[in-house]
């Protein structure tokens, strides 16, 4: 297989785009379609400081290394979740504080759950067994993500890539969750004061183009999935979803793309008060108070869920 632009020995085939492409011509064309995506879905303006959630795999790490190049100012989050079953949480520090050392012009922000809050994500699940421990881990992470960006005046960019996306996609259509189908989207505008805008410049990349670009680029990143990652309904759709692959070149892309569109023409809001011919942001559809502690928005009465959890595990303390 060569490579289309210059004939040399293609390192990867873009079945869905029939494109293959040798290293170089590669490592050309993703920061080409990155900044194209930025611009299209209005993620975000070059002058515009960008937050970019990092977790030692190969998606977010590419991605900050991406934008650097694009010459954005973008900056780490580094969420220490404080999980040391399998060493996963020092691990993936380790790759992430590597990539800082390596890559000029990286400034990196850590927070550490237990630190800040007294106590890590595995000590909170076991106190809660009848919740999902990725749910947990899911409400602090976004919370972190989105009072950190909005400290630092920024734009909040997630490594999210198609797979991730479309397995998203496959479970909320499963259980026709038009609330999260209106939500699930390439780039999340601020709708109040305290919500960041919210970005996923890689959502059109195949999970092996962020990998290809990864190891092309030399990016040390984490292979281990997090141990609590296992049996992740997730996992199994994304199994599925590459199985239609298999039999049908683009399956997922066109799966994505044609629920954007089908969004974008308003066929979710049917289902809502304000009729089809608008089309929402983030919030509408939700009554929206304020959190009496830290004043995010919520949906719940009183506290946001997050305060909700933390002033339980307070509690729980003294
Ligand atoms: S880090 Fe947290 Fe993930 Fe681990 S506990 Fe689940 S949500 S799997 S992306
Ligand atoms: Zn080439
Ligand atoms: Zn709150």
């Amino acid at each position: 297989m060569r490579c289309r632009r210059c004939s040399k020995p293609a390192v990867i085939n873009m079945r869905q785009h029939k494109l293959a492409l040798c290293g170089e011509h590669f490592l050309g064309w993703i920061p080409a379609q990155t900044q194209r995506f930025i611009k299209k879905y209005e993620m975000f303006d070059p002058g515009e400081t960008i937050l970019v959630a990092v977790s030692g795999g190969k998606d977010s790490l590419s991605l900050w290394d991406l934008l650097l190049s694009l010459g954005y100012e973008a900056r780490g989050l580094y969420i220490d979740l404080g999980i040391s079953e399998e060493g996963y949480s020092s691990s993936s520090l380790a790759k992430v504080d590597r990539f800082v050392e390596k890559r000029e012009g990286a400034r990196l922000k850590v927070v550490d759950v237990k630190e800040v809050y007294g106590k890590s994500i595995p000590q909170l699940a076991r106190e809660r067994p009848e919740q999902k421990t990725c749910s947990l881990c899911g409400l602090v992470k976004r919370y972190i993500m989105n009072e950190t960006a909005l400290e630092e005046g920024a734009v909040l960019a997630t490594g999210h890539n198609l797979d991730d996306e479309a397995a998203v996609l496959l479970q909320n259509v499963l259980h026709w969750q038009t609330g999260y189908l209106l939500r699930q989207a390439p780039v999340l505008p601020s709708t109040h004061p305290r919500l960041a805008q919210k970005a996923k410049p890689f959502f059109r990349f195949y999970e092996r183009e962020t990998a290809a670009y990864a190891i092309l680029r030399g990016i040390d990143y984490i292979y281990e999935e997090c141990p609590f990652a296992t049996g992740a309904t997730t996992i199994f759709y994304k199994e599925l979803l590459n199985r239609l692959e298999g039999r049908s070149r683009g399956a997922k892309l066109q799966f994505y793309l044609s629920f954007l569109r089908a969004r974008e023409k308003g066929f979710f809001l049917r289902m809502l008060p304000f009729g089809p011919e608008r089309i929402p942001s983030v919030n509408e559809g939700l009554e929206l108070g304020e959190c009496e502690r830290c004043g995010q928005p919520t949906t719940a009465p009183g506290l946001c869920a997050f305060c909700r959890l933390w002033k339980v595990a307070e509690a729980e303390v003294g």
